[in-house]
C-alpha cells in the first residue's frame, strides 16, 4: 500500500484540482457491474492453485453467483484424476451460506485424498481447475517471493542491473540537522512507489531472518549478495535480509538519531521506473530524497500531519531485527554480529526512553501508515534481546509488554485504520514463548488463541474467512494463517487448522475471483497480470514475480479512495459486488498493487509449508 499509490490518477487529477481538495473522487468506484452474460458460468469451483499437502485439510469452494439459482441445500461432488477416472466420491457437500458475490457456497472437502497426483473436482456439471496433492506443492515457493524482494532493491538493483536513488538523502524535520546530507542508500522500495519505511523494511527483514532460522532448508542459494544470479555460499533469504540490514544500519547511524522514512508521497507525481525517477523534492528532478527521523511529534511537511508521539514502534522493530540478525551472524561474521548487537541495544533504549508511535509522514497526500501499536514491537525487541544476551531484565520486560496487547486489535474487528495494528501479527508472543518458562509459554499461547478465536468467530462462510477487508487484506490473511500455524506448532492444538488452511487457500485462489494473490505463483495459474506497477507496465510482468498484491477491499473503501479508476473492462465484474471487490487492473492501487512488506512477511508461512 501503499500508501497511496495513485500515481496515474494523480497525473490526471493534478491538472484539474489541487489534490488535497479531492476527498472522494470515485471515478470508478460507483460503477455498476454489468449483468452476467449468458455464456458466463453461474457456478464456479475455486481451489488452491498451488496445491494441497497430503496430510493437510483439503477443501475447494463452489460459489453459485448472485443472479444464478442459489441451488440446493446439498450438492454431490466427485474427484477425478487426469484420465477422468473417479478416485473419490460421490460425496455430499452442505450449503455453507452466502459470501460476497456467491449467493450460496459449498465446501467440497476432499481431505481424505492423500495420494500424490493431479485431479479435478466435479460437482454437477461444474469442473474445477486441476488441483495438485503433493508433499512438494510448496517447494521453492518461499524462494519465489525473494524474486520480488530483489526486484524492489534500492541502491544496486539487480533487475535493472543499475544503481538507483544514488543521492539518498537529505535530512528533513530534524531539530538541528535539517538540510544535512546523509548516505542512506539501499533497502527496498515499499511497493510500486519508491518510498521506503523502516517499519515495513525492518518487519520484512525480521520475518525473512526468522523464516530461515526455523526452516533452514526452505531456501536455496542461487543468487549472490548483490542479487545477481550465482551461488555465493549463503542462502538467498540471508542475502536478502542482509541487504535490508545494511540499510537499517544506515538509518540508525548513532545512539540518538533514529531515521524512519526515506522519500515521501511527492514520489507519486511521476510514473517512472526507479532509474529514471523524476520525483523532485526541491533539490531537482531525480536528485536527493528527504530522510525523516523519529521525533516523537506529529510529522508532515505540508498540510497533512500524522499522530506520531514516540519512537517505540520503530525502535522495537530495529531492536528485534538487529538482535535476531546478530545471532544469525555470530559465527559467520562476528564483527558484523557485534555491531548488530550494539545497535539492537541502542535502539531498544530509545524505545524505552520514547514510548509511543513513530508513524510514517505524509507529504502532499492525506494517507500515511497510522500505526497505533508499539508494545507489540517492544515485546519483540525485548524477547529477541533476551535470546541474544540472556539478561533477565529483557524477559521481564517482554512479558510485561506482551500483557499490554494480548491479541492484535484488528482481530475480530470490522475495520481498522490504515496500518493501525501493524504488523498485524505479533511475532513477539512467539519470540517470548521461545524463551519463557512453562507458565509464560502457556500465557503466550493463550494470547494467540484469543486473537484466532476472534477471527474464526467471524468466519461462518463458505470460504472460512473472518478478516476485515480493509486495505492490504492479503496481509491480514497471511498474518492470520501465520499466527494459526505458530499456535498449532506451539501447542499441538489443531482447532484452527481448517481456518489456517482456508487462509492459505484463499491467497492461492480459493476466493471468489479464483486468482492467486501472488504474481506468477503458480506460473501456470490465474494471477494478477495487470498489477499497479510501472515496472510491470514498462519492462514486463515477469519483473514482479513473487509479489503479493494488496488484495480485495470493501466496496466502500474502493469507492472512496482518491482518483481511483479502472483502465480496462473489469474481467471480474460478476464477482465484484457491493461487499468486497478485487480488480486485476493497473488503475486499482487499492487491491492490485504489489507490496514489499506483505511479500516479505509471507516468506515465513511458505517456508513452513516447504518440504
Ligand atoms: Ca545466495
Ligand atoms: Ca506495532
Amino acid at each position: 500500500m501503499r500508501t497511496h499509490h495513485r500515481v496515474l490518477a494523480a497525473l490526471v487529477l493534478a491538472a484539474l484540482v489541487p489534490a488535497a481538495l479531492v476527498p472522494a473522487l470515485a471515478l470508478g468506484g460507483t460503477q455498476t457491474p454489468p449483468p452476467l452474460k449468458s455464456a458466463e458460468p453461474t457456478r464456479v469451483i475455486r481451489v488452491n492453485q498451488l496445491g494441497y499437502l497430503p496430510d493437510a485439510p483439503k477443501t475447494a469452494v463452489m460459489c453459485a453467483l448472485a443472479d444464478s439459482t442459489p441451488g440446493a441445500a446439498t450438492v454431490t461432488f466427485t474427484v477425478e484424476d487426469t484420465t477422468g477416472r473417479r478416485v473419490l466420491g460421490p460425496r455430499r457437500a452442505a450449503a455453507a451460506g452466502p459470501f460476497g458475490p456467491c449467493a450460496q457456497t459449498y465446501r467440497l472437502d476432499f481431505s481424505m485424498l492423500r495420494t500424490r497426483g493431479r485431479y479435478r473436482l466435479v460437482a454437477d456439471d461444474v469442473r474445477s481447475p486441476v488441483v495438485r496433492v503433493d508433499a512438494r506443492a510448496y517447494a521453492g515457493a518461499a524462494d519465489t517471493l525473494l524474486y520480488y524482494m530483489r526486484q524492489q532493491r534500492s541502491g544496486y538493483n539487480p533487475t535493472l542491473r543499475d544503481s538507483v536513488h544514488k543521492l539518498d538523502g537529505i535530512i528533513v524535520d530534524h531539530p538541528t540537522r535539517t538540510g544535512e546530507f546523509i548516505n542512506v542508500s539501499g533497502g527496498w522500495a515499499d511497493a510500486a512507489d519508491y518510498l521506503q519505511y523502516v517499519t515495513t523494511s525492518a518487519t520484512a527483514t525480521y520475518v525473512m531472518l526468522k523464516a530461515r532460522r526455523d526452516f533452514p532448508r526452505a531456501f536455496a542459494d542461487r543468487f549472490a549478495a548483490d542479487g545477481l544470479p550465482g551461488a555465493n555460499g549463503v542462502d538467498d533469504a540471508l542475502d536478502e535480509a542482509r541487504h535490508g540490514l545494511e540499510w537499517l544500519l544506515r538509518m540508525f547511524p548513532d545512539d540518538s538519531t533514529m531515521f524512519n522514512q526515506l522519500a515521501d508521497d511527492r514520489d507519486h507525481a511521476f510514473l517512472d521506473i526507479p532509474t529514471t525517477d523524476s520525483s523532485d523534492y526541491g533539490w531537482g528532478k531525480g536528485k536527493e530524497r528527504p530522510v525523516y527521523p523519529c521525533t516523537g511529534k506529529p510529522q508532515g511537511l505540508f498540510a497533512g500531519k500524522n499522530r506520531a508521539n514516540g519512537y517505540a514502534s520503530t525502535a522495537g522493530k530495529y531492536a528485534a531485527t538487529f538482535a535476531l540478525a546478530s545471532r544469525a551472524y555470530a559465527s559467520s561474521d562476528p564483527a558484523f554480529a557485534r555491531r548488530l548487537r550494539d545497535r539492537a541495544l541502542a535502539a531498544y533504549a530509545l524505545g524505552v526512553k520514547y514510548p509511543g508511535n513513530c508513524q510514517t509522514a505524509p507529504g502532499r497526500s492525506p494517507y500515511f501508515y497510522e500505526e497505533e501499536s508499539w508494545t507489540d514491537d517492544m515485546e519483540l525487541g525485548a524477547a529477541e534481546l533476551y535470546a541474544l544476551t540472556k539478561d533477565a531484565r529483557f524477559l521481564r520486560e517482554a512479558m510485561a509488554y506482551a500483557a499490554k496487547e494480548p491479541y492484535t486489535p484488528w482481530m475480530g474487528a470490522d475495520t481498522a485504520r490504515h496500518y493501525e495494528w501493524y504488523p498485524w501479527i505479533n511475532h513477539g508472543h512467539h519470540a517470548t514463548w521461545r524463551v519463557a518458562d512453562q507458565a509464560g509459554k502457556r500465557q503466550m499461547a493463550a494470547y494467540y488463541r484469543q486473537g484466532l478465536e476472534r477471527v474464526a468467530g467471524r468466519a461462518n462462510n463458505g470460504f472460512r474467512v473472518g478478516i476485515p477487508f480493509i486495505w492490504c487484506s492479503n496481509n491480514l490473511m497471511s498474518a492470520f494463517a501465520t499466527q494459526a500455524f505458530l499456535y498449532r506448532r506451539m501447542t499441538g492444538d489443531t482447532r484452527f487448522r481448517e481456518y489456517e488452511a482456508a487462509a492459505v487457500d484463499w491467497l492461492f485462489g480459493a476466493n471468489p475471483w479464483g486468482t492467486s494473490m501472488i504474481i506468477g505463483l503458480p506460473w501456470s495459474g490465474t494471477w494478477p497480470r495487470d498489477p499497479h506497477s510501472v515496472m510491470a507496465r514498462q519492462i514486463g510482468i515477469e519483473t514482479q514475480l513473487g509479489g503479493m498484491v494488496d488484495g480485495p477491499v470493501y466496496r466502500s473503501i474502493f469507492g472512496n479512495l482518491r482518483g481511483i479508476h479502472l483502465f480496462e473492462a473489469d474481467e471480474y465484474a460478476p464477482f465484484n459486488t457491493s461487499f468486497i471487490v478485487y480488480h486485476d487492473d493497473m488503475g486499482d492501487y487499492s487491491t492490485n498493487e504489489p507490496i514489499m512488506d506483505g511479500t516479505g512477511m509471507f516468506t515465513y508461512l511458505l517456508a513452513a509449508l516447504a518440504p
